[in-house]
């Protein structure tokens, strides 16, 4: 007999930053929950999901995930983006969760189970000076991660990407308007090099280091920079440059053997199409809830796989637990699992989505529950209204508009 759904509704809830979920309901009585949260552009979603997508949820076989992620896609006839991948991405999550929890299985199991022990995660350390980003790094080597993401606030620059303001935890959507940063390149790229060497000179090689540019360089500069870090063998060096123009990598790839990791802003496979077939890159790092869910990301891992790139999906506090639990599930399942970034959420937002996921030593596990083993508290979520909450612009010292 068909399970229909009967119910889908949209929660937007902002326990320390704002989330964006989608909860679906079948006729025989089980739900599951899926994240569309899109950075400072949440409500678009949620508008997107409330006007246009659950409308036509209703009455629909739940079983049928390939052919709904299809009908949302195709259906849309305006294909692909950010706002439209996400909320497609809120329905398969949802759908999947519900698959598995009827089938009274955790969701990897349905996924074709384990390829591995345990999800490899990579965390954040920072800091306002080296002296900081040293003692950040041991700390977190000590909580038991294997890899760790070194950011350093840069001298002479006033804000630099991924460095807190005093000493709560970095969380960039932090101003009702976009706060404004001043940046310039030059000064990174020279202290860059005299970072990761310090970093290096404390922890040795054992532990993956990872490293962050964000968007900032050109393919030129993105080139020197990897050039000048391959003494320090990054596990990786991350969106050196802007991806719209994937041909870009080229240039980049011709000079270093740095490995490169891109696309955390990707939305869809043809976004990597390129950077994937000419293997100019090495880990892809689209998301389950920004990358069109569980469904589309399998289709992004297996084209990568034919070229040996692996996966290393994004996974900053602005997704939510339910992206991480079912990116714990993919990154379990999936052949050519990567890494999995986790930067830990705050308690409240813990306590208002439950969740079976654990960390130790370094990896992560998705838990045994059935489905994928995060869910969200309603009474406790609607204490939590929505705010306004942008991430902030950049502009170079001239007063140019720049890439965040
Ligand atoms: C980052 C993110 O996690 C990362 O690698 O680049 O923190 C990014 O800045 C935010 O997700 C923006 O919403
Ligand atoms: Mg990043």
């Amino acid at each position: 007999m068909e399970t229909k759904i009967i119910d889908a509704r949209v929660i937007v809830t902002c326990p320390g930053r704002n989330f964006v979920t989608l909860k679906i309901t079948t006729t025989d009585g089980v739900y599951g929950v899926g994240d569309g949260t899109l950075n400072g552009r949440e409500l678009a979603v949620a508008a997107y999901l409330q006007e246009h997508v659950v409308p036509c949820l209703i009455g629909r076989d739940a079983d049928r995930i390939e052919d709904t992620w299809q009908y949302l896609y195709r259906g849309a006839y305006w294909r692909r983006g950010p706002v439209t991948m996400a909320a497609i991405a809120a329905v398969d999550t949802a759908l999947w969760d519900i698959k598995a929890k009827r089938a009274n299985m955790p969701l990897y199991q349905l996924l074709g189970g384990k390829c591995r022990e345990g999800v490899t995660v990579y965390t954040h350390a920072n800091g306002h000076d080296i002296a900081q980003l040293l003692d950040s790094v041991s700390h977190h080597i000590e909580l038991g991660y294997k890899a760790v993401r070194v950011q350093c606030a840069v001298p002479g620059v006033a804000d630099a990407y991924g460095i807190p303001h005093g000493d709560k935890p970095y969380e960039p959507a932090d101003a009702s308007i976009p706060r404004e940063e001043v940046w310039s390149t030059p000064k990174y790229l020279r202290f860059a090099p005299k970072m990761m060497e310090a970093v290096r000179a404390k922890v040795g090689f054992d532990v993956a280091l990872l490293h962050d540019a964000h968007h900032r360089l050109t393919p030129i500069e993105a080139a020197a920079l990897g050039k000048s870090l391959e003494e320090f063998r990054l596990f990786w060096l991350e969106d050196v440059t802007p991806a719209e123009n994937q041909e870009a990598f080229q240039l980049v790839r011709q000079h270093t053997t740095t490995p490169l990791a891109v696309g955390e802003v990707f939305n869809s496979i043809f976004d990597c199409q390129q950077l994937i077939s000419e293997r100019l890159i090495d880990y892809v790092r689209a998301s389950v809830a920004h990358a069109g869910g569980i469904t589309h990301m399998r289709r992004i891992a297996s084209f990568a796989e034919l070229y040996g790139v692996k996966t290393g999906c994004h996974g900053p506090t602005d997704v939510s637990p339910i992206c991480m639990g079912a990116a714990l599930h993919f990154g379990l399942s999936v052949p050519n699992f990567g890494i999995q970034e986790h930067m830990p959420h705050c308690a409240e937002t813990d306590e208002v989505f439950p969740h079976a996921y654990t960390f130790n030593d370094g990896y992560m596990q998705p838990g045994e529950q059935p489905g994928h083993g995060v869910d969200i508290d309603e009474k406790l979520a609607a204490r939590f209204p929505y705010k306004r909450m942008y991430l902030p612009v950049a502009r170079l010292e001239d007063g140019t508009l720049f890439n965040w």
